[in-house]
């Protein structure tokens, strides 16, 4: 008999605990990353009525979607690279549901982007988050904190100029100590990918899908309200629709976390 899940229960009642909704808005506005041309690009979401309370059925209201795997609010799996492919266990059909479910650890990075929106995380930046709340569990999710999900429109969020977008990320060591020395379950962001906007000029190009999913692990991106989250002692989970094969999937990313 398990008195945690009982508490659980009774603190969501009672309010002492909160659920985020970590989830930004999936629907034909959603913002789809830009590759460079030479490249097959993502759609965005289209959607059609099949009916709505009319002769195509009378009683009945339902849509179809149609969407690229990594589309609004999305999970990347360890396949979705290729430095990913060969590990069993890899795809959204496959992976073991346990793995969906960790503790968070929230990086602020708020000002740095505002000064920076190129501001790549560090393993010293990550050293020093450690220093002030602790060493950051295996099985953690890495959530990074920018502020990027308040930028409204397109244009904004995907802030691209004459040379590629700008956008924060992670820098290639900062991946490697996660993914290699922490052992995190994956990361997330706020913006579009988990790589930074200028990331496909790095070397690798996109370091973070490269070092983390050649590590086996995952990644979320387009999140929200990461500052309703305390740095750690919230849980998230984030399971990806159980597509056969897939890549990746939007989902709902929901946080537990002291109210
Ligand atoms: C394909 C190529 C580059 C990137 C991405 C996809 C993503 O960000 C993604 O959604 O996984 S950077
Ligand atoms: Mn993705």
């Amino acid at each position: 008999m398990s008195t945690i899940l009982t508490q659980l229960v009774e603190e969501l009642n009672a309010g002492t605990l909160k659920v985020v909704d970590l989830t930004q808005p999936l629907g034909p506005e959603t913002p789809v990353i830009g590759l460079p041309p030479i490249f097959a690009s993502s759609p965005g979401v289209t959607m059609e009525v099949i009916s709505r309370y009319d002769e195509k059925g009378p009683g009945w209201y339902w849509n179809t979607i149609s969407m690229g795997e990594h589309t609004g609010t999305h999970f990347d799996a360890p396949v979705h690279w290729i430095t990913g492919k060969d590990f069993p266990n890899n795809t959204c059909d496959t992976i073991p549901a346990h793995r969906f479910v960790g503790p968070a650890c929230v990086i602020d990075v708020t000002a740095d982007v505002e000064a920076d929106p190129d501001f790549l995380l560090t393993k010293a930046g990550i050293l020093a988050w450690e220093a002030e709340h602790g060493r950051i569990p295996a099985g953690a999710w890495v959530l990074l904190q920018t502020g990027w999900s308040k930028r409204r429109g397109a244009e904004a969020f995907l802030n691209v100029a004459d040379d590629g977008p700008h956008s924060p990320g992670f820098h290639q060591e900062a991946s490697e100590f996660l993914a290699r020395e922490r052992d995190v379950v994956g990361v997330g962001v706020e913006t579009v990918g988990t790589d930074a906007g200028q990331a496909g000029g790095f070397d690798p190009p996109f370091p973070n899908h490269t070092i983390m999913h050649g590590a086996d692990k995952f990644g979320l991106a387009s999140l929200c309200n990461l500052d309703q989250l305390p740095p750690t002692g919230a849980v998230v989970i984030a399971a990806p629709l159980k597509i056969v094969d897939g890549s990746g999937s939007p989902l709902r990313v929901l946080a537990i976390a002291p109210a």
